[in-house]
């Protein structure tokens, strides 16, 4: 009785996974890695959530929007270096590379949570929702995390120690 021998069909599998489109593959191809959100003074109305936003896609994506309940106001910022000094400004996506990876970090790109709600507190899971350019979000869950010592702080101050 005829039958395709384990070479043939070996062969016929990776000729059908090969031809696939990429996009047939992966639906989501936007990986969330290591959110956080830096735990601010008790006193502060705002703070940074970082993370990793890797694209696994042939297609250069942009972050265009952030959301959270847990800000009146979220907005995508960057540092600038102005005359020496470091200052944030609103940006209106923050691009990530097709095979690459957007980093999202203190004195760089951010996620900027203005008019907390509450003050947040440390171990917290703080929901953030991404929008991209295709139409597609990502919904993460964001520890609240303290600063590593020496982050940058946009102020010009040196350290004391
Ligand atoms: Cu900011």
């Amino acid at each position: 009785m005829p039958r395709f021998s384990m070479p043939a069909a070996a062969l016929l599998l990776t000729a059908l996974t090969t031809s696939l489109p990429l996009a047939a593959q992966t639906a989501a191809p936007l990986h969330i890695d290591a959110p956080y959100v830096r735990l601010a003074p008790p006193q502060a109305q705002a703070t940074g959530a970082f993370m990793q936003i890797r694209n696994t896609s042939d297609a250069e994506r942009k972050l265009v929007k952030a959301e959270s309940p847990v800000a009146k106001t979220v907005e995508l910022h960057n540092h600038v270096n102005e005359n020496g000094v470091m200052k944030m400004r609103p940006v209106t996506h923050i691009v990530v590379p097709a095979h690459g990876k957007a980093e999202l970090k203190p004195g760089s790109y951010h996620v900027m949570l203005i008019d907390l709600k509450a003050p947040l507190k440390e171990g917290e899971a703080v929901p953030l929702t991404l929008s991209f350019d295709d139409g597609s979000t990502q919904r993460v869950d964001a520890p609240v995390r303290k600063p590593h010592d020496g982050a940058p702080t946009g102020h010009g101050h040196g350290k004391s120690h």
